[in-house]
Formats: structure tokens, sequence, C-alpha cells
């Protein structure tokens, strides 16, 4: 085997950002771009020769062209094994999962996740590290280093490596294993949960509706719903993986998937539905007319977890993002759990689930998690949702009633502007930073802010520091208001706007979401001077 050293440019756009590198279809298609970031990535770490790498993706277009390059970068670079989902596909958590079970040094993971594929679509590269977890920001600080001075990669000739045939084969000194994409990750979810207390829901008659839109859960979906628990056949919707997601913008959410939440206000709704976004680590609850926010939905699983005796062991803290609601804090305070703010970004919770500081993670962004692997888990979370429908045989509507009759209910909503032009995005973060000493004690139309900074997050395992993450505007009815710039997409930029206010008393515990946060809408838009600055006044998506 003849290993070649390719000279190479660097492309100065390789930068991380929320979650791995983020790009137009038509910009990592560039000669050599695919390869200098994975070589990068190589560069960037030690002591991988002869070790095991595990990589997949979520099937988007230029994801088998992509996976042929990596196979040939990580021959070269002398990988000692190769783990590959079969037709290379794997979801975030299956990799993850894979990861730690096959012990392998990372994984190569290929995906946009929620954004949007097909030929002008995104394409996503992200590495995770031995323990599953994505790559914690010093990490991802050298690999984006790395990719601005690199000038060689090494690889092989190598023919195409037929990825559908599951089997073994060694090239050089590597071996090159294609793997059954779902077995190992369906099993390990019957390790956490009870599949005969599942089963009997559907025995008796329950009925769910799981919208893969399109992407990597379908295969998984299907086999864990409808053949290992006997939900009816049909019950897993766009359940087959295609390279442009059906034209489908793959993103769990009021807006993106409309069409399930209209399919649940109709008369033919299920008793229970749920979605999953491109890569399988976000989902979406939907019960019949009702929609579960994902910051209500962390603070449910928080309070049902010590019925899971996986967990019964093992229950320490609970970690959200700081954008997150507080729902979580007021469970854990009563069950006596410590809780960890933390950026957005699944990496700044990777050093909390080593260190066992905490057990259960999650974000408003419709992901959750817990110490079973570092990534967040689409199934996971419905079938964590399914035990607690088995165990209560209560309605999705009345297990998210009782959170609130227990503890009181925080409205909480996310604006996001879409496609705002990067430097008038960055301005309007920059102008709003420097006006943040004259917030305090200011009055709009009877909200007094009390506090208003700029998140800041000293990881408490690594001491690692974390600046600038989101402008907080905290009043004194404990009402919040939280800014900042997505890190995910790949072109523009996207504003978000974060809400939450707090109702305690039964009687508000039936209004419009929209309609109880709107006074701070209109707040945020006038201390920001959105629509001077953006020219707009309305976003793009609302969750
Ligand atoms: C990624 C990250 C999440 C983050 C989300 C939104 O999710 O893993 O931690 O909450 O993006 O980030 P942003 O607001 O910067 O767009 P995913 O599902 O896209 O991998």
């Amino acid at each position: 085997m003849d290993i070649k050293a390719v000279k190479t440019t660097p492309f100065q756009d390789q930068i991380l950002g929320t979650s791995g590198l983020r790009k137009k279809v038509s910009v990592v298609r560039q000669t050599h771009y695919i390869e200098n970031f994975v070589q990068s990535i190589f560069d960037s770490l030690d002591g991988f020769e002869g070790k095991t790498l595990v990589i997949g993706g979520d099937g988007r277009f230029y994801n088998s062209q992509a996976i042929q390059m990596i196979i040939k970068i990580a021959v070269a670079n002398q990988f000692g094994r190769l783990v590959i989902g079969q037709n290379g596909i794997l979801s975030t958590p299956a990799a993850s999962h894979l990861i730690v079970k096959k012990q392998a040094f990372g994984g190569i993971i290929l995906s946009a996740s929620h954004n949007p594929g097909g030929s002008d679509g995104d394409f996503g590269i992200k590495y995770d590290i031995e323990t599953g977890a994505p790559a914690p920001q010093t990490l991802a600080d050298a690999i984006s280093a790395r990719t601005k001075n690199i000038d060689r990669y090494w690889t092989i000739d190598l023919p195409e490596i037929d990825l559908s045939r599951i089997g073994e084969q060694t090239v050089g000194s590597t071996v090159i294993e294609v793997i059954d994409s779902v077995s190992d990750y369906a099993l390990y979810m019957q390790e956490i949960f009870d599949f005969n207390l599942i089963r009997s829901l559907f025995r008796q008659g329950f009925t769910m509706t799981f919208d893969s839109m399109n992407a990597v859960t379908g295969p998984y979906a299907k086999y864990i719903f409808e053949t290992l628990l006997g939900a009816a056949e049909g019950s897993v919707i766009r359940a087959t993986p295609l390279p442009d997601f059906g034209g489908v913008h793959p993103e769990p959410n009021l807006t993106y998937n409309k069409s399930l939440v209209d399919f649940m206000k109709s008369d033919q709704a299920t008793d229970f539905a749920a979605a999953s976004d491109g890569d399988g680590d976000r989902y979406m609850i939907l019960g019949p007319s009702f929609f579960v926010n994902p910051s209500d939905s962390l603070a449910i699983l928080a309070g049902y977890m010590d019925q899971i005796p996986f967990y019964a062991s093992s229950m320490s803290g609970v970690a959200r993002s700081m954008p997150t609601s507080a729902a979580v804090d007021m469970v854990a305070r009563q069950k006596g759990f410590p809780v960890f703010e933390t950026p957005t970004g699944w990496k700044f919770f990777g050093s909390l689930l080593g260190a066992r500081k905490i057990a259960l993670c999650g974000e408003e962004s419709f992901g959750a998690g817990s110490s079973h692997l570092y990534e967040k888990d689409g199934i996971w979370a419905v079938l964590f949702w399914l035990t607690i429908l088995a165990k209560t045989g209560l309605s999705v509507q009345r297990v998210n009633e009782e959170l609130w009759h227990a503890y009181g209910r925080i409205y909480t909503s996310t604006h996001s502007y879409e496609d705002l032009d990067s430097a008038k995005a960055k301005l309007l973060m920059e102008q709003l930073r420097s006006s943040l000493p004259t917030l305090p004690q200011k009055e709009y139309n009877g909200f007094k802010i009390k506090e208003a900074f700029d998140f800041s997050y000293t990881d408490p395992i690594t001491g690692d520091v974390a600046d600038k993450q989101g402008i907080c505007l905290v009043f004194e009815d404990h009402s919040r208001i939280v800014m900042r710039l997505s890190g995910t997409g790949s072109s523009g930029a996207t504003l978000r706007v974060y809400y939450n206010r707090f109702m305690g008393d039964p009687k508000d515990f039936s209004r419009d979401v929209q309609e109880v946060i709107e006074p701070l809408v209109t707040i945020s838009k006038d201390v920001s001077d959105l629509k001077a600055l953006t020219g707009r006044e309305y976003p793009t998506v609302i969750t």
C-alpha cells in the first residue's frame, strides 16, 4: 500500500461552530475540502495509530462520497480499524454509542443535523472523542487552527469500498468493518428501558406516530417501535432516509414539522406523536392538540428519572443550556439534585457527564440526553416518554399539566430570525453588549430589568472559559430574555431570542404562549433596535 502526501493549501472558512463544521454542499465539494478538514482533525489528535475510528452519517447528499474519502485518509493515517455503518448510515447517538462499545479512539459523524439536505443543501462533519462526546471546545479550537495552516494530507489509492455489504476486509494494516447500523443501538435501548412495559401499552391499543422526516431515524424507529415494541405497522412515517430528505427541512419543531402538528390537531390524531431530526439527536413530543415544550420535557424527564432502574444508582445532577428554561431547576431542587447551567452546545455537557456530576441534560433546541451516551438522543427521549405514559396511564397533556401544577408554568418560546446579514447581526449584538451597563433598573411596560449580562461559563471540571455565550436580561418578576447568534447555520446569520415568563396561578396555565410572552417580545425588539438594524419585524421560526 502506497501512502501519498498530497500538497494542499488551507481554506480559511473551516471554523467549527456550535456542533462541528457546517457548510453548503457546494463548498464541501471543492477539491481537497473534505480531505483538508479530516486531516486537520487527525493532526490535532495524538496516539490513534492502530486504534479504531467509527464513521457514519445521516445519509444526506454527499454522505457516501465523503465516507470514501475519509476511509482513504484514515487508512493512510494508520488507524487500525474503521467501523462504518451499513450504507454509511449511523445516527449521531448510535455513532456515539458505538465509539464506547467498540472502545474506539473516536468517531467522525457526517451530518448537518437539522439543516436541509440535497445538492444545494447543507453538509456537516463533526468529531466525537473516545467517550462518544462531541469534541470539547479546546479540541475544536485546535482543529480550526490547524485548518488555517495545513499544507498536506495523507491518502492512498483505493477502489471504492462496498458499504452495502456487512463484513470485514483488510487494507494495508487497517481492518475495514461494515456493521448493521441499528442492532447495537437497539440492544442498548433494551438495557435502559423496560420494553415489556412499553409493549403492554401498545397491546392495550395505544397509538403513536413517529415522523422520521425522511432522515436517519427511519430504520431505527421502524425496528424499535414497530418490530420490537409492537406499535402498529405504519406508525413510523417518512421512514426511508433520503439524500435530500424529500425536500423536508428535517427539524422537528412547530414550524418545520407543521404537518405532524396539524395531524395531531385532526380527528385522526394518535395518542402520542414524536419526530426526530436529520441525524436523530433531536426530538419533539406531541399529544392530541398538545405540544410539549422541550424545556418542560427536560423537567418531566428529571421528575421520572429515578423510576427507571438503569439510573437508580447513578442519578446525580442535571444540566441545561443557559437559554433553556429553569423548569428543570425547580424539579431538581425538589429532588435534591445540583443543576449546572452551560452555554449552548452539547459539547459543554461532556465534561460534566464524564465526571459523573450529571446524569441528565438537555436544551430548549429539542435535545435531551443522559449518562447512557454523551450525545443527545431523540429515540431515547421518545422511549423515556413512552415509559412515563405506560407507568402512569396518563395522557401527554396530563403529564405536562402535572408539572405545572407542582411547580408553576414557565411559558417558553424561541424566536429565530434566519438569514440575516452577518455584519448587521453582529452589530446588533455588539451594540446590545455595550448597552448592558445602562439597562438594570430600566422599566419597560411595567417590566423592570434586574440584571443584564453577557453569559460566561467556566467549566467546573476542566476550568476552560467560554465568554460571550448570550446576552441575558433578567426581570424583577423572574421573566427573562436571552439573545445570541446561532452557531449552526451555513450562511448569513441567525439571531435567536429566547423568552421565559413564569406564571404560578393555575388559572394562568392554559393561556396562549405567544400572548403571554408578547410584552417581552416588544422589549427585546426595543432594547436591541432589531427592526432598524436588521430590517426584520417578525421571526422566521417560532418554537
Ligand atoms: C446543535 C447543538 C446544540 C444546540 C443546537 C442549536 O444541535 O448540538 O447543542 O443547541 O445546535 O445551536 P445554535 O443555536 O447555535 O444554532 P444539532 O441538533 O444541530 O446538532
